[in-house]
């Protein structure tokens, strides 16, 4: 493990509140429990977004026109990117992602099902910036960016983030990318408090995972799963409860941790699209049409230069 990773998420830990960064969900158990979110009843962002997907599929391929390269940010397990993959014809695919060895996996998937398509995985913390293989195209990329991660960034990194896929475009680019919109709080908490507790478990799991990368000492079972709705920021936050006192221990440092103390693992901003259409506009992307479901729960943007 690098040791910028290390610092990072003892820092973390050593905050008051206490932080772990969201990229740390997604090891190989993580992914797979995301993958599961994504499938229950409570959670609708995966559902909306794919019914969109679907709905607009024709009208969204004219838009795009024609796309050389689709570029996947926190490709996971490349589903989303197949259908496009079927829609616009790309010669490449390119999907990135910090949990590679599900990734590549992903990826000979999909070049089993599109022959002929250069389909390649790249390893890769967005956070850290976006470097591609120097042979990908620039010609006609398309950057992909599905199921409103972007929300888990705070404005100003979400914004950083626009710019950096902006740079990876020209002018005959465009981003293709999904937003959660601001709904009914008991809907939003329910999505992020599901009834069969895979959102606890995909929570709790950054332990287990942090445990791996600095050999601390956590233990799930003594950490609550809480997630909210915060009114004024428009975010969903989960934390971690500690259910007692808990010491944890790592080589070179420890925390304590009264009974109620928390660990803040997660925000998911939800934004109004003209909010976000602004900052899109702010990152580069002038142009941007979006598609939006009848209940108004989440909206696609197809932004170009
Ligand atoms: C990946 N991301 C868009 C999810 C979200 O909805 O913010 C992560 C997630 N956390 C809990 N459930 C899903």
């Amino acid at each position: 493990m690098p040791p910028t990773c290390h610092s990072d998420i003892t820092d973390g830990l050593n905050q008051r509140p206490a932080r772990i960064s969201p990229k740390y969900f997604y090891d190989q158990r993580g992914s797979q429990l995301f993958d599961a979110i994504t499938r229950l009843p409570e959670y609708y962002p995966t559902r909306t977004e794919n019914a969109l997907m679907q709905a607009h599929a024709a009208d969204m391929a004219h838009q795009l026109g024609t796309v050389r390269t689709v570029i996947e940010l926190g490709a996971g397990s490349c589903e989303k990117a197949r259908a496009l993959c079927h829609r616009v014809r790309p010669a490449c695919f390119v999907g990135v992602d910090i949990s590679v060895d599900y990734l590549h996996e992903a990826v000979r998937r999909l070049r089993a099902d599109i022959p002929g398509l250069d389909a390649r995985a790249v390893g890769g913390d967005m956070t850290q910036g976006l470097a591609l293989p120097a042979d990908i195209p620039r010609a006609q990329r398309l950057v992909f960016y599905p199921g409103s991660s972007i929300g888990n960034f705070d404005p100003p990194h979400a914004l950083d983030l626009l710019r950096h896929m902006r740079a990876l475009v020209d002018s005959d680019g465009g981003l293709l990318i999904g937003i959660d919109l601001p709904k009914d709080v008991a809907v939003l908490e329910a999505a992020y408090d599901d009834a069969a507790g895979v959102t606890a478990a995909f929570n709790r799991n950054v332990l287990t995972h942090i445990n791996h990368l600095i050999g601390s000492d956590f233990v799930e079972e003594q950490w609550g799963h809480r997630a909210f709705f915060n009114q004024e920021d428009s975010r969903i936050e989960m934390h971690l409860e500690a259910s007692a006192p808990i010491r944890v221990r790592w080589p070179g440092g420890e925390r304590h941790f009264a009974a109620g103390e928390r660990i803040h693992t997660e925000n998911s901003y939800k934004y109004p699209l003209a909010v976000f259409t602004t900052m899109l506009a702010q990152a580069g992307f002038s142009r941007a049409q979006a598609w939006t479901d009848e209940r108004g729960w989440f909206a696609v943007l197809h932004a170009r230069p």
